[in-house]
């Protein structure tokens, strides 16, 4: 289903969606986006964490030296608008700023700004029964940007040129997704998603100092593990870490809580989702699904079915 499209302030027909070929952004990557998610929860269609993604595309836009025209707040009701455009109970939305038409060059000072929120339904980025059977990975022959060339907290369109040839490699050589390692060879993150480790009952994830994206289900999934009593520490770990953890899992909006089985060839565990991995990916499906939001973390699209009164966007720790 082809839905309206928010363009620069009003909602206009999916077909008319559409930019000049010199606009910067074709040219130059000169963009920075969102992925957020809608669940239809048990108490009614809501979105995860919308005030942290739109504080993050404000930070991306900041880094990049791009003036959005609009507040976060005119984003996130922007979103929510869109949501309900659509008819949509369940989705997957994408806001994009880029620069548009003006000068040619890099200098992209003089070009427009232009913003965007769209929407469309989306399934299990892995493949659906990876949820629960877990998914067959490899270490990536691309290192994740070294600190200082790309601002990894910015979720910038040019940095997923990298990632899209971690994620064509992964897919030639069979598998689903590509474990990058940072320049001096510790695990970072997958293409599109954040990773964690599992080894001995505590759980393990890289720094953001390792130009990793500070992802806001991995910010979720830590806050859940810490409240069950398990240890998160964000640690500096190599390659071989990989291949004797007990489980190993990916984190993202798209991705949602999805199982590593294998590395390389290696059998993770016993080759299927392990028991903590489970645990936290139950923890979050009871927020997403079920609708039990102790974190204040669901924007209802339809005030009238909120039962939590959401708290301030909780500071993005870096
Ligand atoms: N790392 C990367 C590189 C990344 O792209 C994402 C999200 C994450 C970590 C997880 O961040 P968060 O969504 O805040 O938990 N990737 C988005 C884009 C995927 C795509 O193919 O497009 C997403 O999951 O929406």
């Amino acid at each position: 289903m082809k839905h309206d499209i928010w363009f620069n302030g009003k909602l206009v027909p999916y077909e008319e969606a559409t930019i000049h070929v010199l606009s910067h952004v074709v040219h130059y990557g000169s963009s920075v986006f969102e992925g957020i998610r809608c669940y239809n929860t048990e108490r009614g269609s809501a979105v995860f964490r919308l005030p942290e993604h739109m504080r993050r595309l404000v930070d991306s836009a900041k880094i990049y030296r791009m003036e959005i025209p609009y507040s976060q707040e005119t984003l996130e009701a922007a979103s929510l608008e869109t949501i309900r455009n659509s008819g949509l109970e369940a989705c997957y939305i994408r806001p994009v700023v880029f620069r548009g038409t003006g000068k040619m060059g890099v200098n992209p000072l003089n070009n427009s700004v232009e913003t965007v929120i769209a929407v469309w339904e989306w399934g299990a980025y892995l493949g659906e029964e990876a949820l629960a059977e877990g998914v067959d990975v490899e270490v990536a022959s691309w290192n994740r940007m070294a600190p200082n060339t790309f601002p990894a907290l910015a979720k910038a369109g040019g940095n997923y040129l990298n990632a899209a040839l971690v994620k064509m490699n992964a897919l030639k050589n069979g598998k689903m997704e590509g474990i990058m390692l940072s320049t001096d060879g510790f695990l970072a993150e997958g293409s599109g998603e954040n990773l964690f480790l599992v080894r001995d009952g505590k759980i393990y994830t890289a720094p953001v100092g390792l130009s990793i994206l500070p992802g806001i289900t991995r910010d979720a999934i830590v806050t859940l593990a810490r409240e069950r009593g398990y240890t998160v520490e964000e640690k500096l770990l190599p390659r071989e870490a990989l291949y004797i953890a007990d489980e190993l899992f990916f984190t993202g909006t798209a991705a949602e809580v999805t199982p590593i089985r294998s590395v390389d060839h290696y059998q993770i565990g016993e080759g299927r989702r392990g028991p903590i991995t489970e645990e936290l990916q139950e923890a979050f499906f009871d927020v997403v699904h079920r609708g039990n939001d102790p974190h204040g973390w669901l924007t209802f699209i339809d005030e009238s079915e909120k039962e939590f009164e959401p708290t301030a966007a909780a500071a993005l720790a870096l």
